[in-house]
């Protein structure tokens, strides 16, 4: 077996909560009388909650401190896990979990390497508690993607070294962060344009067939 674990990013991989994102900032956004759409929200894909936050400030008049915010944060993080709620086993899809099914049956291990600090949450909404071998995200690191951070840590939980594990991602700075480590990865989606990426895929269970797994 050319690899022996495969991380997983969690949003844009194995769930969809970039619209949940999209509405919780949209409504922190429109608060504050900042202007926000869909093509700045692209920009958010894989990057943490405060350099998100940077990101949507670029557009505002007002310096606003640290304090401002933690506090503007806090609150498009309350709006977010409200959304979550109405997340549930339903919104996995049979190709996600038929193919991790698959990949844990070849014998690898599974792992999730996310930024979100929300994580543990959305796992459980979508009925995959306890399913993975380890999780590292948002709660466990300094530096968000594409340092590589999280994925080292998914490594070290699991007993790995980055040449065994595969990192499946959708945003660039996350291929990036993978590239940095010293990971392969597979590419979904905007990823899959990324210079670095090993393996270009266009569904998620391309993993099974065109990925050496
Ligand atoms: P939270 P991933 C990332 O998840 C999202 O893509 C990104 O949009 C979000 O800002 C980040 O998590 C932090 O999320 O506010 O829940 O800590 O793609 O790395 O699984
Ligand atoms: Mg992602």
């Amino acid at each position: 077996m050319k690899y022996k674990a495969i991380i997983f990013d969690l949003d844009g991989v194995i769930c969809f909560t970039d619209k949940y994102h999209y509405q919780a900032w949209k409504e922190m956004a429109d608060g504050i009388g900042v202007y926000f759409d869909e093509v700045i929200n692209n920009r958010l894909r894989g990057v943490s909650r405060m350099a998100s936050l940077d990101i949507i400030l670029e557009r505002s008049e007002k310096n606003y401190t640290g304090e401002e915010k933690e506090k503007l944060a806090a609150q498009k993080n309350d709006i977010y896990k409200k959304l979550l709620e109405q997340m549930s086993p339903a919104d996995l899809s049979g190709e996600v979990k038929e193919a991790l099914d698959e990949l844990r049956g070849r014998g690898y291990l599974l792992a999730i390497g996310s930024s979100s600090k929300n994580t543990k949450m959305i796992l459980k909404q979508l009925g995959l508690d306890g399913y993975f071998d380890a999780i590292s995200d948002g709660t466990n690191i300094t530096r968000s993607k594409p340092d590589p951070e999280v994925f080292l840590k998914a490594a070290q939980f699991l007993g790995m070294k980055p040449e065994d594990c595969l990192v499946v991602e959708d945003a660039l700075a996350g291929i990036e962060a993978a590239a940095a480590g010293g990971f392969d990865s597979a590419g979904i989606g905007e990823a899959a344009t990324h210079g670095k990426v090993t393996y270009p895929i266009e569904a998620f269970s391309d993993l099974l067939s065109k990925c050496s797994l």
